[in-house]
């Protein structure tokens, strides 16, 4: 078990909470300037929105690699060379995804050979590339039949539906990036790319999604544990006409249609940039944290169960959870979040939130120094800020980005992708506590095993989360899923695959990786 205790200049921390309840501040280092990152998000118009980042291991050393989108400049592909615990380095490498006008990045195995593609997202074609092995990639656009279009797409999930070998494939697409002068109202389609009918290793034509309206995240997401996930997208209510936050029923093989008023989809309108999932109140169904312009909304079911309605409540405000302007500075215009994720930083047992922010551009009616949040969860279930005491504090214009184990500590690390400025990146240096990470893993199609649900037994909580692509702001992550286990030397895991078979529950020690094969035992992977 790691240091429990240290003291900083400002306050003494501990890993559970400090004598006066706040939860224990993880302290960040940035490596930035000496880590071999340097990237800009770079573009005007029909890059405002955007920036994302994948980040996935294609050479099979557990570190986790990164493809950092670059708007009118090519993106860069970064290898770690990182070692355990030691400050976050990277070396550009030529590995095929370089091209202009990405704005997003996301990694699955397609073709589930073991070895993860990468979606790019562009302002122009979108493209699908195989990874061959060895961190290099090549266009398989033409060989899966996958029809990139030439919109402007920021969005993107996807999943295996029922019976199929091959994914659904969601792409969100934005205003049309011709009509720079009056784009409001000229949100283009959305589409589905579901498997060829044929059976082969294949996508059909894209499919259409009407309404769109500006979509700038979404998630495949079994929101009521019916077995069949469904696709909720968040929109941006700058541009769209008549239009709100959607989510389309997939019946398997059948065509896809919204959720209605009349079946308890409530009516609401945001600027929805970014969106991620946690079972955050322990009630078996997942939680969406999406972030806006000023306040961001947690939603959680009213009722939940088997037959829940899709009716959502927002709980942001009494979980401490708006974040809807500067926690620092004199700037207290309402702020612009991007990026989200809920993650365990200060491995308490409790899951955190990060949020990448930053103006759209210079939009006089919002704060210009937004610093990025980071909302450390209490026991009880409310968020404090701790961005500044973090020191993740920067007031660059955030975008995408990653809270990711870059050094495999045990500690999640952050990277964000900046518009006009430098990506940054920074190390967790703790104070933490215990942690475990797993990966799941199974044989045939959909070998990450999407939208499975990974459970951690910790005394008598259950900490869940279900295993999503897609969500974020234009960036995903592929690889070990990580938990904070508190003082726990040991904890239960088990996975509830996706086709809805519960896994045998594992008991496994604290600080570990461990990877988990279905139908077999799990077993410790060590890093070099
Ligand atoms: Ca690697
Ligand atoms: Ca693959
Ligand atoms: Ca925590
Ligand atoms: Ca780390």
């Amino acid at each position: 078990m790691r240091c429990l205790c240290a003291i900083t200049a400002l306050l003494v921390t501990c890993a559970t909470a400090n004598a006066d309840g706040m939860p224990a501040v993880p302290q960040f280092t940035e490596d930035t300037a000496s880590s071999g990152v340097n990237s800009t998000f770079s573009g005007d118009w029909d890059f405002t929105v955007g920036g994302g980042a994948a980040v996935f291991d294609c050479n099979d050393d557990g570190y986790p690699d990164m493809l950092l989108a670059g708007g009118t400049s090519l993106s860069t592909f970064y290898r770690n060379t990182s070692t355990r615990g030691g400050p976050l380095r990277f070396v550009a490498q030529e590995s095929g995804l370089e091209f202009e006008r990405v704005t997003g990045a996301y990694p699955i195995d397609i073709d589930s050979d073991g070895k993860q593609d990468i979606v790019l997202l562009r302002s122009g074609e979108n493209l699908v590339m195989r990874g061959e092995g060895g961190c290099m990639f090549s266009s398989a656009n033409e060989t899966w039949n996958f029809d990139g279009g030439d919109a402007w797409s920021n969005a993107f999930a996807a999943t295996w539906e029922k019976g199929q070998s091959w994914p659904t494939l969601a792409i969100g697409n934005y205003v049309d990036r011709e009509e720079e002068i009056s784009p409001w109202g000229s949100c283009t389609d959305n589409w589905l790319h579901r498997p060829a009918a044929d059976g082969s290793a294949k996508f059909a034509a894209p499919l259409p999604l009407k309404p769109s309206y500006c979509a700038l995240s979404m998630l495949f997401t079994d929101w009521r544990r019916s077995g069949t996930p469904d696709l909720r997208i968040s929109n941006d209510r700058e541009y769209y006409e008549g239009g709100q936050e959607q989510m389309w029923k997939m019946p398997p093989g059948g065509a896809p249609s919204l959720y209605s008023e009349a079946e308890g989809w409530k009516y609401l309108r945001i600027w929805g940039m970014g969106v991620d999932s946690y079972d955050i109140d322990g009630d078996g169904y997942p939680d969406y944290y999406m972030t806006s312009m000023a306040d961001n909304k947690l939603q959680t079911l009213e009722k939940p169960g088997p037959d829940a309605r899709p009716s959502y409540k927002d709980i942001a405000y009494p979980r401490g959870l708006t974040a809807h302007r500067p926690y620092e500075g004199t700037d207290l215009r309402p702020s612009t979040g991007w990026h989200t994720q809920f993650e365990d930083v200060n491995n308490d047992g409790y899951a955190d939130i990060f949020i990448a922010k930053g103006n759209v551009a210079e939009m006089p009616d919002f704060a210009a120094k937004d610093p990025n949040n980071l909302l450390l969860q209490q026991p009880d279930g409310k968020f404090v800020e701790a961005g500044q005491l973090a020191h993740v504090d920067s007031t660059m214009i955030g975008r995408g980005g990653a809270v990711m184990d870059f050094n495999l500590d045990g500690l999640l690390d952050i990277l964000v992708v900046n518009r006009w400025s430098p990506a940054q990146i920074w190390r967790n240096t703790g104070p933490a506590g215990n942690w475990i990470e797993v990966k799941p893993q199974q044989d045939g199609p959909n070998r990450d095993a999407a939208n499975a649900w990974l459970e951690v037994k910790l005394g008598d909580r259950v900490l869940r989360r279900e295993l999503l692509i897609g969500g974020g702001h234009a960036s995903g992550r592929a690889g070990f899923r990580h938990f904070g286990l508190g003082i726990a030397a040991r904890a239960e895991v088990r996975v509830l695959w996706p086709d809805g078979t519960a896994g045998d529950w594992h008991t496994l020690s604290a600080d570990q990786f461990y990877i988990l094969p279905r139908g077999k035992d799990a077993f410790a992977w060590q890093p070099q």
